[in-house]
């Protein structure tokens, strides 16, 4: 067992019980020119996860944990695409649509996969969801079990839309999350900052909350002894 200082208090765990949860670092986000772009959003604000987060998933394999990656898409036939998750945004740049990088969110395409920078290594799961949450319709939740695993750490984006649904997701299913500040990230600085300060108030209403130098050194020191992939 190793601690990490938190907010709102100290978040004990064990590598060998603990997954690191890396959500939705997808190049439709992510990359200019692509979907995230293309409405508007300035996705520096994103790709500055990128750097912390590589140096986070070098520790956590090193140390031995369980790594998880999720992608937020759909079938190529949209079956799996709620009509009123369809319905919704820009018109011309919806669910589906031909856009820079392939469909919008479709998966397959390049834009739905994940950057080169994070991608993963064999042994590592990868959750399609096709929800804002990672446990919506999909096998997270036998995932967790299968793997002994009783605490999460969350990276990923975007901080208020699906590194939230997911922590409250967690947290109801009795797993404590701690949420990495530097590791997530939001388009808009001010859900950021207020999408942080949610999740660790009233004593740690849904979670923690900690920046990535202190995890990495308190993993430093604790390799994980008992993980089955
Ligand atoms: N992954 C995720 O957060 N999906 C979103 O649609 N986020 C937005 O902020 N739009």
């Amino acid at each position: 067992m190793t601690t990490v200082p938190a907010a709102p208090g100290p978040f004990p765990f064990d590598p060998a019980t603990t997954a690191l949860v890396v959500i939705d670092m997808q190049r439709d986000f992510l990359l200019p020119g692509g979907f995230g772009e293309s409405l508007g959003n300035d996705v520096s604000l994103l790709r500055v996860v990128i750097e912390p987060l590589s140096a986070l998933l070098a520790a956590a394999r090193a140390a031995g944990m369980l790594v998880i990656h999720t992608r937020e898409g759909h079938l190529p036939d949209l079956s799996d695409c709620p009509p009123a998750k369809l319905r919704r945004g820009n018109p011309s740049q919806r669910i589906g649509d031909p856009g820079r990088f392939g469909r919008i969110l479709i998966r397959g395409e390049y834009g739905h996969d994940i950057v080169d920078e994070l991608a993963p290594i064999d042994g590592e799961v990868v959750i399609d969801k096709p929800g804002k949450g990672a446990f919506y319709a999909t096998g997270l939740q036998e995932v967790l079990r299968a793997n002994g695993i009783e605490r999460l750490i969350v990276t990923g984006v975007t901080t208020e839309v699906c590194v939230h649904t997911t922590t409250r997701e967690a947290n109801d299913r009795g797993y404590d999350c701690l949420v990495v500040a530097d590791c997530v990230g939001s388009y808009f600085p001010e859900f950021q900052r207020v999408g942080l300060d949610m999740i660790s108030a009233q004593g740690g209403i849904f979670g923690w909350v900690a920046d990535s130098a202190a995890l990495i050194s308190a993993l430093t020191g604790a390799t994980a002894t008992s993980v089955t992939a």
